[in-house]
């Protein structure tokens, strides 16, 4: 087991050497690749072949007589990775114009297309300070973006999102009388939509947080403890987060059971809708549902599916977390009922979402994937799902068709991945 979980490690770090490689070599010296090739002696191959090089910086030169065929010499040449692209052109000429055979060493072309992906849970330490700015759209939109208390009081919390670390119980927040307001607000038209609106696995969870989680009108409950009834259930856990991170970032977090959390709350000007994620966002959209575990094992099968996926796909698979995990619809009996967080905290969209207005369609990770939709109003359409079940089914399906050289599962016991080569 242990040598087969080293071997596995092995693995991907063979073929996936990512940014984080990368950087640290760049750091202080350029990385190094190198090549190969033979020639037939023959009078004039050697200066043929160096002809190709010109304007290339040659940082190594060797020869050697070849082992395979005596009439032959090899030739053991390094560039810079700032010449790769120009190296390129060589070994095709090479391969072209001059007899012989070209070898590429140390050239990993997988690591050019398969992007990092944490590996491990204590990876995600990485994503804290790669906070998007909300982008001209949501700026624009924002109603605390020129309230100056207000901005002050998101610093606080950013700060403490970016000195957390794997493992660290979450820091308690005392929140102001004014935040308590606005929360009791959101909570209070909630509560009265909740019965006939919510799915039932929403509605089975919300009695379990008053009970053991502090959620009150008067009471905007804590981080750490939600964090921890959570892990209880499915082993889901809250990570804080400044703001928004890359969707590339945000969704591999779900990969290992983890949700990031912002932690502060909305502008009070507008309880009823934000464009952004705020404390009311998670706590009463997003942790009943990851208390289910059969909701737990869609949203990380979701994240699982993102783990080195090309950029493309990244995309679709935001946008079909967008439609499940945001502002999924699902069939519950005869009736329809909402399942997305956006949905669930939004006391103007809740209500909006199971009216005639919308447009409703089937949940299908291939169309869905290219849905457009607008992040600051109402969505004008939104997708049914038949069951959690189901929707995890086809997310697999849809999951299996993105180019990727390896497949990947979770390991819960090391809270690692496990990458299988399937080249
Ligand atoms: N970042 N912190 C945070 N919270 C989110 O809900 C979030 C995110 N980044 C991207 C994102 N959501 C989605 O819109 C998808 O792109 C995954
Ligand atoms: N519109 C939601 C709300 O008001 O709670 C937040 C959505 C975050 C993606
Ligand atoms: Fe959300």
């Amino acid at each position: 087991m242990q040598s087969c979980q080293s071997e596995l490690n092995g693995l991907q770090k063979k073929q996936l050497i990512g940014s984080m490689y990368l950087e640290e070599e760049t750091d202080n010296k350029t990385e190094v690749i190198s090549c190969i090739f033979s020639l037939n002696e023959e009078v004039g191959a050697l200066a043929k072949a160096l002809r190709l090089f010109e304007g290339i910086n040659l940082t190594h030169i060797e020869s050697r007589p070849s082992r395979m065929n005596q009439d032959q010499f090899e030739f053991f040449i390094s560039v810079d990775s700032t010449c790769s692209q120009a190296l390129d052109e060589v070994i095709d000429g090479l391969r072209t114009q001059i007899s012989g055979h070209v070898h590429e060493l140390s050239r990993n072309k997988e690591k050019d297309t398969v992007p990092w992906f944490p590996n491990d849970i204590q990876d995600l330490d990485r994503f804290a300070n790669q906070i998007l700015s909300y982008g001209s759209e949501l700026e624009a939109d924002h109603p605390g973006f020129t309230d100056p208390v207000y901005r002050a009081r998101r610093k606080e919390f950013a700060d403490i999102a970016y000195n957390y670390r794997h493992g660290q119980i979450i820091p308690r927040v005392e929140y102001t009388e004014a935040e308590r307001m606005t929360w009791g607000k959101v909570f209070k038209e909630l509560k009265t939509l909740y019965p006939t609106h919510a799915c039932r696995e929403h509605n089975r969870v919300f009695p379990l947080l008053e009970k053991y989680c502090g959620y009150r009108p008067d009471n905007i409950p804590q981080l750490e403890d939600v964090s921890r009834f959570l892990q209880s259930c499915t082993g889901f856990r809250l990570r804080p987060v400044a703001g928004l991170l890359s969707s590339r970032d945000f969704l591999a977090g779900l990969a290992f059971r983890v949700f990031h959390s912002t932690q502060y709350i909305r502008h009070s000007s507008k309880p009823t809708y934000t464009p952004e994620p705020d404390i009311c966002h998670e706590l009463l959209g997003h942790v009943p549902l990851f208390a289910d575990s059969s909701f737990a094992q869609f949203s990380q099968e979701i994240g699982l599916a993102s783990l080195g996926a090309p950029d493309e796909y990244i995309e679709k698979l935001a946008t079909v977390y967008w439609f499940t995990v945001e502002f999924g619809l699902c069939k519950q009996g005869s009736e329809i009922k909402a399942y997305g967080a956006g949905l669930l905290s939004s006391f103007g969209e809740l209500q909006y979402c199971l009216t005639d207005q919308p447009k409703l369609q089937p949940f299908d990770p291939d169309k869905t994937s290219l849905q457009k939709y607008p992040i600051t109003e109402y969505q004008p359409v939104y997708f049914v799902a038949e069951s959690f079940e189901d929707a995890k089914e086809k997310v697999r399906r849809f999951a299996a068709t993105i180019p990727r050289p390896f497949t990947v599962r979770y390991n819960p016991y090391t809270q690692s991945i496990e990458v299988l080569d399937s080249t």
